[in-house]
């Protein structure tokens, strides 16, 4: 069972550490930027490269896992049985275009729905988060500790500021309140790498109303593994297969942030 997941383990990083070295070289060559949902949701020939990259390698290696990927070159999933990779290729696509940094692949490997290996690389800064279930999460092989926890009046917490203003997803008003009451907030542009500084100690909450499968599920099995919480902001617990909202964060503030600011 476990000489499985080392092997898994292997390929994994072999590959992160590949699709690296692809996304650095792109920097040298023409972008192809294009708009998905809307004029600001964007998507390059890099990000699809990337998942193709994933899904040949996935598929030859490992023919009887499947890939639940965001630029539509895994498989159309709906339970989750068996292996699922759940591949970001970039996440923080904006950030890739207009900042060249501060961008992730992310990857989540699950076994009949449970997080077993989860995966976090910071591209540009040559930093990988990575976790084993059972083993702890480390940062280029440098264990990171179990999360302690804190309350919110000494917590940085990462929110976007669209969600501080009035909004059509969601009442801004108890945000607000929390940005006001937190040490500090922060906005990255990257749910993958904000999720892995939650993981990380770094950032002590992260806060989004509506993130896909793919944004959240390699950081998500980093921060269970170092001992945080990942939930909706209903606190109930995220659904692999659609869109949700997350409050991911470190024992205490996650309590605190649910009890005293989203349960009126
Ligand atoms: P992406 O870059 O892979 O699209 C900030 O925009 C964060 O929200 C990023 O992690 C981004 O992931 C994610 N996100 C999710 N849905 C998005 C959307 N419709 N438009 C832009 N970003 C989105
Ligand atoms: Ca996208
Ligand atoms: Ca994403
Ligand atoms: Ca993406």
């Amino acid at each position: 069972m476990a000489e499985k997941w080392e092997e898994i383990d292997r390929y994994a990083r072999q590959w992160i550490d590949e699709a690296g070295k692809r996304i650095r070289a792109s920097f040298a060559k023409q972008l192809t930027v294009e708009a998905k949902e809307n004029p600001n949701d964007l998507v390059t020939n890099v990000d699809r490269a990337i998942e193709q990259f994933f899904a040949e390698h996935i598929r030859r290696q490992f023919p009887s896992h499947r890939l639940l990927g965001e630029e539509g070159f895994g498989d159309r999933i709906d339970a989750l049985d068996g292996v699922v990779w759940v591949i970001d290729p970039i996440d923080g696509t904006m950030n890739f275009v207009h900042q060249r940094r501060h961008f992730a692949v992310s990857i989540g490997i699950f076994e009949d729905g449970i997080g077993q290996l989860g995966y976090v690389y910071d591209v540009v800064f040559d930093e990988l988060y990575a976790a084993q279930k059972g083993r702890g999460v480390f940062l280029n092989g440098e264990p990171l500790g179990l999360l302690q926890p804190a309350p919110v009046t000494e917590s940085i917490i990462a929110i976007n500021g669209t969600w501080l203003m009035e909004n059509k997803r969601l009442d801004h008003r108890p945000l607000m309140r929390l940005a006001k009451e937190a040490r500090g907030t922060r906005s990255y542009g990257s749910a993958a790498l904000e999720l892995a500084y939650v993981a990380a100690g770094r950032l002590d909450a992260y806060i989004s109303p509506r993130l896909s499968p793919w944004d959240f599920a390699g950081g998500m099995i980093l921060i269970e593994e170092a001992g945080g919480m990942v939930t909706t902001l209903d606190g109930k617990p995220l659904d692999l297969l659609g869109r949700n909202s997350v409050l991911a964060a470190k024992p205490g503030v996650h309590e605190e942030i649910l009890r005293r600011y989203l349960h009126d």
